[in-house]
């Protein structure tokens, strides 16, 4: 029986290119998905563009075109660059579809009438690049700057339809602290329950200043606020909203298991979204997991100053090094913690060559060359599985903890751990491989079932590997597969995928080369 799951990214603004950060979340979650489905998870992996609001509204106007014709413009690209980045997306969730729109008037219909939603006047601060409002106490710790462009705030009074999130206060501080995971990481945690317990005031949810967003049902000249509008995509792309009267329907992928985010947009999904959620009587995600930035040269990636890795020089990385080099680097180099990682061209190359070359690439091309050599390049019988008996525990010993681990971490989104626990158990081979001296073994008949056993146990520990690595590098793992006689990923349970010794002596082991040594080359970001 296979179990559902569910992982979000946030949906990313039509008003922007795709760049490093888009690529960023959206392959970690993919290697998640990728990792869950392997397990034999059902898994609904939701990706998407969010297309209202002022700003995609202006960015229309300047070109001189509809923002519809804006919005259809750059879901198409980011759309594209999903197949360039090899990710396996369930659905693709646009804010303008009618599936969506219409969910989110009934939605709104609901908390009209349960009265989480109520007609008020806002006076206060407005953050113009964001669409957010500010009450006075957070304007003023703000310096009266937008955190985010670092522009004045205005001065701003609307009337508007507000939610009563101050109600929510409580049972969001107990939720807190009854699921430590609920917001990842920690730290992360931490700036939400201090800024929790400062309290929490209701919140405009509609603008009159602009047009392009979805009608307040029964109120002309509201529009919702493109925040509230973007946060429903996670259960509208599910029908969650699609009722008949007052009740929600069901969906075996909610709640979702993961909602990865960028940092800065956490307080609407640690704070608000939940809070709409129980306003909606419907279950709370498990774990809002607000990831750091890519930054470059120690310095935030900005278009103005030259330093944004943007598509075009995505593209030139994946020329020169390959997708699935691309994918580990983000996989395993980002900034998945509290700390924002710095993209380098040479920190890419040295990881390349250290991770890709030298271990992925070298220690099955190692164990391939030598059942060649030595075996004609067929798998030969492994008699003596602890090999020599008092050297610890045995390979398969090694493998199904290792796998267990790697379960663990994964199921937590622990991938630079569970990167690292697969990388661990090749370069235990590498270790093996030197210590026994299969080359030396060679040279004397006698030792031949001794080499055999070597050999074959090597063989079946870097398949076991190549399984783990599989939902980071998905290509280059299933030449892996391939050349090593194991089934491509889908076909078998991951019982048996993941068991160590199940290549049969007597299969041909083809020889590979997986990641060729490359030039350090100095990859610029595009003109700006
Ligand atoms: O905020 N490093 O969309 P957006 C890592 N539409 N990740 C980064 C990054 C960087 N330097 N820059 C951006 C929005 N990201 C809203 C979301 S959700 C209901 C609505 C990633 O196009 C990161 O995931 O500005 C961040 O949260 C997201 O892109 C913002 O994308």
């Amino acid at each position: 029986m296979s179990t559902s799951a569910c992982i979000t990214t946030p949906i990313y603004y039509v008003n922007d290119r795709p760049h490093i950060g888009h690529a960023y979340t959206t392959t970690i979650c993919d290697v998640w998905s990728r990792a869950a489905r392997l397990r034999g998870s059902d898994v609904f992996f939701l990706t998407g563009t969010d297309e209202h609001g002022s700003k995609v509204e202006k960015s229309a106007a300047a070109r001189g075109i509809l923002p519809q014709a804006l919005a259809d413009e750059n879901a198409a690209e980011f759309q594209r660059v999903l197949a360039v980045f090899g990710i396996s997306n369930s659905d693709f969730i646009r804010t303008t579809q009618p599936r969506h729109e219409r969910q989110v008037r009934a939605l709104l219909q609901r908390l009209v009438k349960t009265g989480a939603v109520y007609l008020g006047t806002f006076e206060g601060w407005y953050d113009d690049g964001q669409e957010e409002y500010h009450t006075e106490t957070r304007a003023r710790e703000l310096n009266y700057k937008s955190p985010i462009s670092g522009k004045p705030l205005t001065r701003a009074t609307e009337q508007n339809y507000y939610f009563k999130l101050s109600a929510y206060a409580d049972r969001l501080a107990t939720h807190f602290a009854s699921h430590p995971d609920f917001v990842r990481p920690l730290e992360r945690s931490n700036e939400m329950l201090a800024r929790l317990r400062d309290g929490l005031q209701d919140v405009p949810i509609t603008r009159t200043n602009f047009s392009w967003g979805i009608s307040m049902p029964d109120a002309p000249g509201h529009v919702v606020y493109v925040w509230i509008d973007a946060l429903f995509n996670y259960i509208t792309a599910l029908d969650l909203g699609a009722t008949d009267g007052d009740r929600t329907g069901g969906s075996p992928y909610w709640p979702a298991d993961y909602h990865i985010v960028g940092k800065e947009i956490l307080w609407f999904h640690a704070v608000i979204w939940p809070a709409l959620l129980m306003a909606l009587e419907l279950p709370l995600p498990k774990c809002i997991y607000a990831h750091s930035f890519w930054i470059a040269d120690g310095q935030k990636m900005s278009k103005s100053l030259g330093n944004f890795v943007d598509l075009p020089t995505i593209d030139r990385y994946i020329a020169h090094f390959g997708l699935d080099a691309w994918r580990w680097y983000m996989a395993t180099q980002g900034p998945i913690a509290a700390t924002d990682s710095d993209f380098s061209a040479k920190h890419f190359h040295e990881i390349y060559t250290a991770d890709l070359v030298n271990t992925v690439g070298n220690c099955p091309s190692r164990v391939g060359a030598m059942i060649a050599k030595y075996f004609d390049g067929v798998l030969p019988v492994d008699t003596r599985p602890q090999d020599p008996p008092d050297s610890g525990p045995s390979w398969e010993a090694i493998c199904s903890n290792t796998v267990s681990d790697w379960e663990r971490r994964m199921a937590a989104f622990d991938l630079h751990g569970a990167a690292r626990v697969a990388m661990d158990l090749l370069r235990r081979v590498d270790v093996f491989i030197n210590d026994t001296a299969p080359f030396k073994l060679a040279k004397d008949p006698a030792n031949a079932e001794r080499l055999a056993s070597i050999l074959n146990q090597c063989a079946q520990t870097v398949r076991v590997a190549g399984v783990l690595l599989e939902p980071f590098m998905p290509s280059k793992m299933a030449e892996l597969a391939r050349a090593f006689g194991s089934v491509p990923s889908g076909e078998v349970a991951w019982s048996v995928r993941a068991k160590y010794g199940t290549i049969a002596a007597g299969h041909r082991i083809e020889k590979l080369a997986l990641f060729p040594r490359v030039d350090p080359v100095k990859i610029a970001p595009s003109p700006s």
